[in-house]
């Protein structure tokens, strides 16, 4: 049977919302608006050094998320990765088809939709490319887009630069902990990191004020990097509000602690719950690139931080069977 896409239901004309989509009424966007007047941090990391590290342990222990500036990876570099996503998505929906993914299978590379209903019955308005970057033995390049061409030029000079972001966040977020440098990257197993670049898209939606683009959920990635398309829409939870987290700021990267590093830092770094909404007359897109153990990586928090008055808050399990149990919704604790 074949998948319904998103970007095809909204491509006939409906004027009502399905079911399906429409959020209970505690979640939908118009009964759990965003705070006003509230800003997410912003980092320059271009400022002195241990100055910024200093940024960074606040916003990722405070927020679990921040935007960075002056990261030196060029606009036109962010530019150009925008276009090959978007030339992939406006290919005919036959051509995108041959490059669907065997979700049913359990392999999530390729073009997708979400189709499993949460425990409330309901979906999110959202297609997406998913596929992995890094480790350079793992990639399967017969999973990338193959239209246009310059797809894999561009997203392999992307990946360099996102492998630069990675050990320079890394590093100072060990900082931050009174680690050693290299300590975080190495739990997260070195050269084996794996970077995935997840392209979501999510149409013009016909009710906007009743459905989510994603759900709320924190990432189970160590951190994750995400450029936006300029529709406004991802929301950060913070002290028990939703927070809109502004589009002002040209190619800033979007930093959001995931899962893994709130483990390794025993809950000193929060991974941030996040949503996103959707726009009634304008598709939405955003590149999110997850940063990610190795899966036979054991995580858990790093012995250094733990002592008699800071005890271990999480069990350390292999990043494999962490994922297994967030999936199927099993206890992590
Ligand atoms: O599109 C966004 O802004 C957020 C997407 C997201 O949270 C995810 O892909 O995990
Ligand atoms: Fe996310």
């Amino acid at each position: 049977m074949s998948t319904e896409r998103i970007q095809t239901l909204s491509s006939t004309t409906i004027r009502e919302l399905p079911a399906r989509f429409v959020r209970l009424p505690h979640e939908q966007p118009a009964n759990s608006k965003a705070m006003d007047g509230v800003t997410v941090p912003v980092i320059s990391l271009a400022g002195p050094r241990s100055g910024v590290v200093d940024q960074i342990r606040r916003a990722c222990s405070e927020w679990g998320f921040f935007l960075a500036t002056d990261h030196g990876i060029p606009g036109s570099l962010i530019e150009r990765l925008k276009e090959v996503g978007i030339e992939f998505f406006k290919l005919p929906q036959a051509e995108k088809e041959k490059l669907a993914n065997d979700h049913l299978a359990g392999d999530l590379e390729g073009y997708g939709t979400k189709m499993t209903k949460n425990h409330e019955e309901k979906v999110e308005w959202i297609d997406y490319y998913f596929h992995l970057m890094s480790p350079a033995s793992k990639v399967r390049h017969e999973k990338w887009p193959h239209h246009p061409p310059s797809y894999r030029k561009v997203t392999e000079e992307y990946n360099r630069e996102m492998l630069r972001m990675t050990e320079e966040l890394l590093r100072m977020l060990s900082e931050g902990l009174g680690l050693e440098k290299g300590a975080m990257r190495k739990c997260l197993g070195g050269d084996d990191i794996e970077l995935e670049m997840k392209i979501n898209f999510y149409p013009p939606c016909p009710q906007p004020e009743l459905a989510l683009g994603v759900e709320p959920h924190t990432d189970m990635s160590a951190l994750t990097i995400l450029v936006p398309n300029d529709v406004p829409g991802l929301q950060v939870w913070k002290d028990g509000n939703w927070v809109a987290v502004h589009y002002d700021i040209p190619h800033a990267l979007f930093v959001h602690v995931g899962d893994q590093i709130e483990v390794l830092s025993n809950g000193k770094y929060k991974g941030v719950l996040h949503r996103s909404l959707v726009n009634r007359e304008k598709t939405r897109m955003s590149w999110a690139v997850f940063i990610a153990p190795q899966h036979e990586a054991t995580i858990g928090p790093i012995p250094e931080l733990i002592d008699d008055q800071n005890p271990p808050k999480y069990t350390a399990r292999t990043f494999a069977e962490f994922r297994y149990r967030k999936f199927n919704k099993l206890p992590l604790n």
